[in-house]
């Protein structure tokens, strides 16, 4: 169900929580005549481009100042102070003169849909844009609003006839399988530091965030919860994890430990990539049943010895020694090195939904559904 289907929707746009302002769009036939009900100012001249001040009220009860900016027919902004209250108090309030209180999404999507009309993919192109974690991310999703897969859906619109039904399913598949690394340029990469207790995974925690946010000492079992911090590498913005030793006889020890233990396993299963950090004198890896395969493994202490392994990668958390050379690892083993930024992908999981359907469809008509869906569907869920 489109925006445009429901009377007046309002979204608080800003950030929750408090702030010195913050802005609730209100959009949608009506949205003239609720504000002329709560808003009390000395001009009530609503025409685009008008800015008003004045307060939202509430009968008599004055609610708050606000500033109002008239944006379009029917489409306002209501600033206000940027306390929670205040803004919970004016969504209920809009609420009560009948506006639907939804998410800020939504009012994109109603501008999108505006501005964009009959292209669903620019539509969500501006709001995943606007929340990509690089620059490269950014770009990716902009191939795909002229080029890249607008043009790949429109070419199989119109080549329906011609092609195999196979070809098209092949096409879809390989669209999806790049998606995958583009994905890693879109949102944030889960980097679980995991290894054995005493391997320097905290001291290589702090070092990759630059600060001293994690404990640190010779102690066996420092880290119990983990913790996380976000990093931008070279192409990718990382969120890194710092977890427990891993150990199996901590696993049964008690309580505490098994919890953290568990933890660190949950961790590991969910994430994109794991640095598993060697003690380079032990060169132990306890992953025990949990290997998975998209690991790293890294020597950590090799300032301590001199007998290094020559197959893997060698650093000291302590002195910084192969830094560079484990970023660009890190990168490596992901996959997003040498990635063409140019490369047909989807990038929201309605696009994924439908590409994935696409490629169990029995008949060309669905593969036509699908595709026109792809390109002209709405993305609000009603
Ligand atoms: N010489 C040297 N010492 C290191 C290096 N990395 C860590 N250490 C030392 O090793 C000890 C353990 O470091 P941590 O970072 O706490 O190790 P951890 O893997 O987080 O330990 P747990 O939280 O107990 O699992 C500390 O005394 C660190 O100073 C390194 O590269 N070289
Ligand atoms: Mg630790």
């Amino acid at each position: 169900m489109s925006a445009k289907n429901h009377n007046c929707v309002a979204a608080l746009m800003t950030a929750k929580g408090a702030a010195a302002i913050s802005s609730i769009q209100l959009a949608g036939a009506g949205a003239e005549d609720i504000l002329k009900k709560i808003f009390k100012g000395k001009h009530f001249d609503f025409a685009t481009g008008s800015v008003l001040y004045g307060n939202i009220v509430d009968g008599e009860k004055v609610v708050d100042e606000v500033v109002i900016g008239c944006e379009a027919e029917d489409f306002f902004s209501i600033n206000c102070h940027g306390n929670p209250i205040i803004v919970e108090n004016i969504l209920e309030l809009l609420k009560k003169h009948n506006a639907r209180v939804t998410e800020a999404r939504e009012i994109l999507a109603y501008m999108g849909e505006q501005k964009y009309s009959d292209n669903t993919i620019a539509v969500e192109a501006q709001i995943a844009q606007s929340r990509s974690a690089t620059i490269y991310g950014a770009k990716i999703i902009q191939h795909q609003t002229k080029m890249g897969l607008l043009q790949a859906a429109n070419w199989w619109l119109e080549n329906l006839d011609t092609l195999e039904l196979d070809d098209i399913k092949e096409g879809a598949n390989q669209v999806l399988s790049d998606s995958k690394i583009a994905d890693l340029f879109i949102r944030n990469v889960k980097i679980v530091i995991a290894g054995p207790p005493n391997s320097g995974k905290s001291t290589l925690f702090n070092r990759l965030c630059g600060k001293e946010k994690a404990i640190v000492t010779d102690i066996a079992g420092t880290t119990r919860d983990w913790l996380s911090a976000k990093v931008r590498l070279k192409r990718i913005m990382a969120e890194f994890f710092d977890t427990a030793g891993l150990d199996h006889v901590l696993s049964g020890q008690n309580t505490i430990d098994a919890a953290s233990q568990g933890q660190v396993i949950e961790l590991i299963k969910n994430c994109d990539l794991v640095l598993f950090v060697a003690d380079s004198d032990s060169l132990r890896c306890r992953l025990g049943s949990v290997v998975p395969s998209n690991k790293l493994v890294v020597f950590n202490k090799c300032d301590l010895t001199r007998d290094l392994p020559t197959d893997g990668l060698c650093i000291s958390a302590k002195t910084g020694e192969g830094f560079g050379k484990l970023i660009t690892a890190v990168e490596k083993t992901l996959g997003v090195s040498y990635f063409d930024m140019k490369k047909t992908v989807c990038f929201t999981a309605r696009q994924k939904g439908i590409l994935k359907q696409a490629t169990g469809a029995g008949t060309k008509q669905q593969i036509k559904e699908l595709i026109t869906e792809l390109l002209k569907g709405s993305i609000i869920t009603p």
